[in-house]
């Protein structure tokens, strides 16, 4: 059964009454098997900004296009489109090498006003089929479309119905991941990248998780995964095989984490647009600063300035955030929670510093800064959530922080 539906990502195109049944019947009896089952889908857009500038700019259409600096600038690559891929191009990466690998690429300034709008586009689309969405970035967002307002019992035909939907609007493809849970469907998007679709079933979940690279765990970064290889594992399988005490040993809760995602277990609901309650404080610099004095004296502005609300409001809280919004305009956010007691000033300044710099060091090494943001929430005197994080920062962020701290 699990094959089948596998199967059934290579020909997404086809749009028979028939093949569409197909998938339904498939998918239904499925997930009848265990009505416990939830239907979560990863939706994440292709080459976001190079395809929106490509769609804009027919011009563009078929040529190698990257998104970010100029090729003299000291800028990195923001996108690169799957035809500036095959030159080896990607995200992140200088534009000066960029330029080297494909001189005769074509390379755009960000527009990021005209990404928010298609971005709004996509999620009138997915409100069109359920209300719980919980983006991740602007291109990209979880569903769960478990019930959902179609009544349609299947979520492979749903996640089709969507990119049918965002093709006819905007002109662009995304590639949605089908699941039972959050970890799989983000993963799952990934697989058939551009124009994909793949479903990954509790009955194949397993082998599929066997042959994966550990690399795609999300919250698994560079210093997490060196840390993996020279515990000689790079595959699932590998990865199954320790005991959680053994994780635990070398990875703290992350360990904990691992043993579990590495089983397909993630409980984490798609948590929709509902505000979370956080107080935050931001800042953005008149010239982007890489990380030394200058940006170190700006947080520490932002961390008093922080704790003097957080004084007024008289809030106590246990999680800060950190957002690092680079001159590129990309943007990460992490957070840290205290396992115990609430954060103080003395703490706050700490923790900020401390994921600063490996934010700015180890993961974006040598990516100017344009504006920092703090924040704190999951306070003290909250009822208990499920998962008390603000939205944007992610459980896996949290992860990766107990995991590399
Ligand atoms: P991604 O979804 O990671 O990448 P993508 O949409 O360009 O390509 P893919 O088909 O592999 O999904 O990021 C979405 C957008 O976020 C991307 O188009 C540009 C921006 N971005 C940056 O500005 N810098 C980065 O380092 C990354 C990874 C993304
Ligand atoms: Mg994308
Ligand atoms: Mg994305």
């Amino acid at each position: 059964m699990g094959e089948n539906l596998a199967g059934l990502t290579g020909s997404q195109t086809a749009d028979t009454g028939l093949y569409n049944l197909t998938i339904l019947i498939l998918d239904t009896s499925l997930y009848m098997s265990d009505p416990l089952v939830r239907k979560i889908i990863h939706l994440d857009m292709d080459a976001f900004y190079a395809s929106v500038e490509m769609k804009d700019n027919p011009d563009l259409q078929g040529k190698p296009v990257i998104v970010g600096g100029s090729p003299q600038s000291r800028g990195v690559v923001s996108a690169a489109s799957y035809e500036a891929r095959k030159f080896g191009i990607r995200s992140a990466m200088p534009c000066s090498r960029a330029y080297r690998l494909c001189p005769k690429a074509v390379f755009v300034k960000p527009r990021f006003h005209r990404y928010q709008e298609v971005s709004r586009q996509i999620h009138e689309i997915f409100r069109v089929y359920t209300d719980i969405i919980e983006p991740l970035s602007l291109d990209e967002a979880w569903l769960d479309v478990t019930i959902n307002h179609i009544d349609c019992p299947s979520a492979t035909w749903v996640a089709q119905r969507i990119k049918k939907d965002i093709l006819n609007e905007t002109g662009l493809t995304g590639s949605a991941g089908i699941s039972y849970n959050k970890f799989l469907a983000k993963i799952a998007s990934d697989e058939r990248k551009p124009d994909g679709l793949f479903v990954i079933t509790p009955d194949n979940s397993a082998d599929f998780l066997r042959e994966m690279d550990v690399k795609k765990i999300p919250g698994v970064g560079k210093v997490t995964n060196s840390k993996l290889q020279s515990l000689g594992i790079e595959k699932g399988f590998q990865l199954f095989e320790k005991p959680e005490d053994y994780l635990k040993n070398h990875f703290g809760k992350f360990g904990h984490y691992l043993y579990q995602i590495i089983r397909g277990i993630d409980h984490r609901p798609v948590s929709s647009y509902r505000e979370r309650k956080s107080l935050g404080i931001e800042n953005t610099f008149k010239e982007d600063y890489l990380y030394g004095t200058e940006l170190k004296s700006e947080l520490d502005r932002l961390a008093e300035g922080l704790s003097k609300r957080m004084r007024k409001k008289d809030s106590r809280a246990r999680t800060l955030g950190l957002k690092v919004k680079f001159h590129d305009f990309h943007q990460i956010t992490r957070s840290i929670t205290l396992q115990q007691g609430i954060l103080d000033d003395a703490m706050i300044s700490k923790l900020a510093h401390k994921k600063l710099a490996e934010v700015t060091e180890a993961e974006y090494p040598g990516k100017r800064v344009r504006l920092l943001g703090l924040s704190v929430s999951n306070f003290a005197d909250e009822e208990k959530e499920d998962v008390s994080l603000n939205r944007q920062l992610d459980m896996f962020d949290l992860l990766e922080i107990m995991g590399s701290g």
